[in-house]
């Protein structure tokens, strides 16, 4: 390839679009702190998905630092190695213990018999992430929160719009978390929110990101600064008029993946699950060395040769990081199959733009 293909590019809007709103924003000097388009976008956002409340965030990783604060989450927390590492350091942040536990072979997400084993008196609640925007198995985790006493804060930074026959996925457990950055299906250019289900637990998360303050006088808890801009929101709006055209060339990409890759030995990809409205935000491969003949990471190093840029989320696991490491649930041989998984994965370029020819020519030199 002439220019190099990187493994996501954000989508953007027509410029003059955005240009309109910013003269808005010109015009009313209103530049944050629940401004008129950030009440918008909650809005818009709310019944796009058929949540009952939304709270905006300036990014991701600060919406899931404060959903923890939120329910008042201490002692030890049980998550998976196998995310982004802001999961993780946002259990640090809280002075949470993470006690990571192994994923099922199948969409990589937290096999729930392991979370089971890992519960300990210190246990207080369960992180999962719904992976690559597949749904965990959101069922079986709730059973266990009932049985065992325990909150359950979903990572749902990779789903948007995801839906469980036809129940959205943001739905389940007691928290959602999403994230609105620029390599995500959606972005407002940094961003991020909490899905939460009763009106006293939004209003509690809404004081938290904006430093504690109810009111003008009073601070209620020790709060952050995490609010979402009106710059972030007004291009939340916008982007919100193309999600569904954008998700669907998404899945279009996705097919023509599979349909190209279906028969090479040696290379693994995920199906969409029954029921399931997907987002198709990554196309992760995994590439068992004995059967295709070349390794995971020489196939990254031939790709790049070739100006295509796949990268390998989520090689390492947050466990095998120095931070974490040393951690008791972190130590080798714990999570045979997670640790397996990392050794296979690579995402193959997916956006929007991405055209027919780039995704033939990344599935002939897989071939
Ligand atoms: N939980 C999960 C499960 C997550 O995946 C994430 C974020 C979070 C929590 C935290 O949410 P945030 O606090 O970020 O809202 C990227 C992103 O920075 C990160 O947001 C994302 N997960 C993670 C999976 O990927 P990098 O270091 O791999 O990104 P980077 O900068 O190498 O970008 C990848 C490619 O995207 C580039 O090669 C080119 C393209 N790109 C990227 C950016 C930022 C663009 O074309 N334009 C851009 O502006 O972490």
């Amino acid at each position: 390839m002439n220019k190099p293909v990187f493994v996501t590019r954000p989508t953007l809007p027509p410029l003059e679009e955005f240009t309109e709103y910013l003269r808005q924003i010109w015009e009313s000097k209103v530049l944050t702190n629940n401004g008129p388009f950030h009440k918008q976008l909650e809005q818009a956002l709310v019944d796009y998905f058929g949540v009952k409340h939304i709270s905006l965030f300036a990014n991701g990783t600060l919406a899931l630092v404060t959903a923890l604060q939120a329910l008042r989450i201490t002692g030890e927390v049980i998550t998976t190695p196998y995310s982004f590492v802001a999961s993780t350091h946002a259990l640090w942040w809280n002075n949470i213990m993470p006690v990571f536990a192994d994923v099922e072979p199948g969409h990589c997400n937290l096999d729930p018999g392991q979370v089971e084993a890992a519960i300990t008196p210190q246990t207080t609640a369960i992180l999962p992430v719904h992976v690559y925007g597949n749904p965990c198995n959101v069922k079986s985790i709730q059973k266990i929160a009932d049985t065992y006493g325990l909150k359950v804060i979903y990572d749902a930074c990779h789903t948007f719009g995801v839906t469980i026959n036809n129940e959205p996925v943001l739905n389940f457990g007691d928290l959602s978390v999403m994230s609105f950055h620029a390599t995500k299906v959606y972005n407002t250019f940094e961003g991020g929110a909490i899905i939460s289900h009763d009106e006293k637990t939004k209003r509690h998360i809404d004081d938290l990101k904006n430093f504690g303050f109810r009111g003008e006088t009073t601070v209620v808890a020790p709060g952050i600064n995490a609010k979402m801009s009106e710059v972030q929101a007004a291009m939340g709006l916008l982007q919100l008029k193309y999600i569904d055209e954008n998700i669907e060339k998404r899945r279009q990409i996705t097919l023509r993946y599979r349909e190209l890759l279906a028969n090479v030995h040696g290379i693994r990809f995920m199906d969409d699950i029954p029921g399931v409205k997907h987002c198709y935000p990554y196309f992760p491969v995994f590439i068992d060395e004995a059967e295709y003949g070349t390794s995971r990471d020489d196939l990254y190093e031939k790709l790049k040769t070739h100006n295509i840029f796949g990268r390998r989320y989520f090689y390492p696991l947050i466990s095998q990081f120095p931070t974490y490491r040393g951690l008791e649930s972190a130590l080798p041989g714990k999570m045979p199959v997670v640790e397996k998984i990392t050794e296979q994965v690579i995402c193959l370029p997916l956006y929007p733009e991405l055209s027919n020819f780039t995704v033939e020519l990344i599935c002939s030199l897989l071939k």
